[in-house]
């Protein structure tokens, strides 16, 4: 039998957002992305079995060729929040333009931008896959949502966090006041608090970077990486390599285990691959709520002036110290 422990909504009751936002409203706003989270779980455990492996035949505005899975669990969050009727303004990965929820202001208060699938060339060889969440609220009270409410700094957002579906599903989320961690428990549905206060350590011994690009990489970023391969005893080094091509997976290990995670910017795409609104800075805020740092190499990513909602920016995440010392290599400090 597993044991008592706090559920979701009991935490949300008996804890208050850093941010003045309603405690009430941000509970029905946790509860669709639960929903959402649960429903995509069960899809996905039984993907192999439905038709709903491959793609769809279109592209998405990233030029990307679209997953079944990618759309199903676009069409999941967007019901789900639909439902809630406490979000007015929503981004998405997998959609061109933000939708407007209007009829839902001013009583559902909240701006939502999502990743719904992250780590999509996993889906069709049954590997971690994860949705990503950065929330915030309307900007103005005394004006329905536009699109504008969507793209903004990193720092406004008032909670973010991730599921990840692995072995078994894990929310992990922050509301400004440190990361807790539920897992879902397959019998009742309930997601049960399982990492009361999650604390990265200041450095890892892992890194997590695409080493398929290192041809297309800066020297600084090479020479990062070439370090963390020398022998050193003192520094705990070489590192391990592990990249399992989702993010959520490789950045939930870090957050548990210490490390970083690297999409930098290339030679010729200075701009990385990442997106910066639903993927960079509502990892940010769990990274750094957890006592790490998000960089672009840089600057700190959640100062990163935001100017369109579907904005690339290089990502550098993890452990303060490991975060630094590959700003160091990369501006050509170390
Ligand atoms: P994906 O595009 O497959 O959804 O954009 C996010 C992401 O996956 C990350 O989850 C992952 O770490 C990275 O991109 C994988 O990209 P590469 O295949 O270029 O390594």
């Amino acid at each position: 039998m597993v044991p008592p422990s706090l559920t979701l909504d009991q935490f949300l009751c008996t804890h208050k957002p850093a941010s003045s936002a309603d405690a009430w409203s941000l509970r029905h706003l946790f509860a669709s992305i639960g929903l959402a989270g649960k429903r995509l779980a069960q899809d996905l455990r039984r993907a192999g079995l439905l038709n709903i492996l491959g793609t769809t035949g279109e592209t998405n505005v990233q030029g990307e060729a679209v997953k079944k899975l990618d759309q199903i669990a676009n069409d999941t969050f967007v019901e789900s929040f639909q439902q809630s009727k406490v979000v007015c303004a929503l981004g998405s990965e997998e959609m061109e333009k933000p939708l407007l929820m209007p009829e839902h202001w001013p009583n559902g208060p909240y701006v939502v931008l999502i990743d719904p699938l992250d780590g999509s060339s996993n889906t069709d060889v049954n590997m971690p896959l994860g949705s990503i969440f950065s929330i915030m609220t309307c900007r103005r009270k005394d004006q329905p949502p536009s699109g504008d409410d969507l793209v903004r700094k990193g720092t406004e957002q008032i909670a973010a966090g991730y599921l990840c579906y692995g072995p078994s599903t894990m929310l992990v989320l922050t509301i400004g006041q440190g990361v807790v961690g539920f897992t879902l428990e397959p019998e009742t549905g309930d997601y049960l608090l399982s990492h009361k206060s999650i604390r990265i350590p200041t450095r890892g011994k892992v890194y997590a970077a695409n080493e398929g690009n290192y041809l297309k990489w800066t020297s600084g970023m090479k020479q990062y990486i070439d370090r963390l391969k020398v022998r050193d005893k003192t520094a705990g080094r070489p590192y391990s390599g592990r990249y399992s091509g989702c993010m959520v997976a490789d950045i939930h290990r870090l957050l548990l285990n210490g490390g970083v995670y690297l999409y930098p910017g290339e030679i010729d795409k200075p701009e990385g691959k990442l997106r910066l609104l639903y993927e960079a800075n509502p990892l940010a805020m769990v990274v750094e709520q957890a006592g790490g740092a998000a960089s672009t190499g840089t600057m700190r990513i959640m100062d990163v002036e935001a100017k369109m909602l579907h904005q690339r920016v290089p990502l550098i995440i993890g452990s303060v110290e490991d975060v630094q010392e590959a700003e160091a290599c990369i501006q050509g400090r170390a």
